[in-house]
């Protein structure tokens, strides 16, 4: 526990585990911003929790001095928002990759949204799966490179080939994923562009309720597409009204250009808030007891 005399530095914020990413990958600049929002905000460690699912993004809660849970694939968000309801004092981070949130994960992130609960989701996206060596994932554009093509052998004889469905497939838009689902935030970093990415996470993190940031993350060695991102990338206009929600989707769907900064943040009660009201307040069909051994089960 950090006291109020003590300034938290970079030094008490990294775990005896070093970082094993390979060269360049963008997940460095993702846990650099991540370090330096705790760092900005003076966030005590013992207060903040960081939930994963698998992948390389997946490693990030075991290089932080804070509470780390590296669960399974694509649904860190489900167990999140068990530790964010038992634990509403914690800082809860969830960090994953573009196939744990938007593929086998895709599911949990509607009603994570529209439940609002206060968590910070940071989508480390390469457009790629590192940790499995390269396949297309379900924001890999159409026209992926034959670098991620799967080399496929059939359990029958003569069934070999080379599967690359991302060739056929379009990729799903983040951004407009979670407009459409009701996000209270909305916002979309590089880790080539390190000071936007620290005043998004900032922003992030003290908006009470859910935040989807995500951070175009170059995977270097499967799929690197640093030059890409730099071409593209671009602040949103600066006129850009960011409680106007169809304003946000025209800029979303804006493909040829890709805006960085807060698409979307709109104040709403969060989850936790009303389930806490209700527990105090119980109504005739609430069962206070039953709702408050459950959350039991999640406390630190
Ligand atoms: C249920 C399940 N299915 C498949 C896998 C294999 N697997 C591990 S990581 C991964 C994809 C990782 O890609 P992504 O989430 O984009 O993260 P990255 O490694 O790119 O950071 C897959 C398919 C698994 N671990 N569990
Ligand atoms: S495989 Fe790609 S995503 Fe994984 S650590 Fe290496 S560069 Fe990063």
């Amino acid at each position: 526990m950090i006291t109020t005399e003590q300034k938290l530095t970079i030094k008490d914020l990294k775990s005896a585990v070093k970082p094993i990413w390979c060269p360049g990958c963008g997940d460095y600049g993702v846990l650099n911003a991540v370090m330096k929002t705790i760092i900005g905000l003076q966030l005590d460690p013992s207060h903040v929790a960081m939930v994963s699912g698998i992948g390389c993004s997946g490693r990030f809660p075991a290089f932080v001095n804070a509470y780390g849970f590296h669960g399974v694939h694509g649904r860190a968000l489900p167990f999140a928002s068990g530790v964010k309801l038992a634990n509403p004092d914690l800082t809860v981070f969830v960090l994953g990759g573009d196939g744990d949130a938007f593929s086998i994960g895709a599911g949990h992130l509607p009603h994570a949204a529209r439940r609002n609960i206060d968590l910070t989701y940071i989508v480390m996206d390469n457009s790629i799966y590192g940790l499995t060596k390269g396949q297309p994932s379900a924001t890999s554009p159409a026209d992926v490179l034959q670098q991620s093509t799967v080399k496929y052998k059939g359990r029958r004889k003569g069934m070999t080939g080379m599967l690359n469905l991302a060739q056929t497939v379009s990729p799903v838009n983040p951004i407009a994923m979670a407009l459409a689902y009701e996000a209270s935030f909305v916002a979309r970093g590089f880790s080539g562009a390190p000071k936007e990415l620290h005043e998004i996470l900032k922003t992030a993190v003290l908006h009470r309720g859910f935040s989807l940031v995500q951070v175009i993350s170059p995977c270097t060695t499967f799929y690197d597409t640093y030059n890409y991102w730099r071409q593209l990338a671009q602040p949103l206009p600066a006129d850009h009204d960011c409680t106007d929600r169809a304003a946000a989707f025209r800029l979303a769907l804006e493909l040829d250009k890709a805006y960085l900064g807060i698409f979307y943040q709109v104040e709403r009660p969060s989850f936790e808030d009303q389930v806490a009201k209700l527990i105090a307040q119980p109504t005739d069909s609430f069962a206070p007891t039953a709702v408050a051994s459950l959350l039991n089960r999640f406390r630190r």
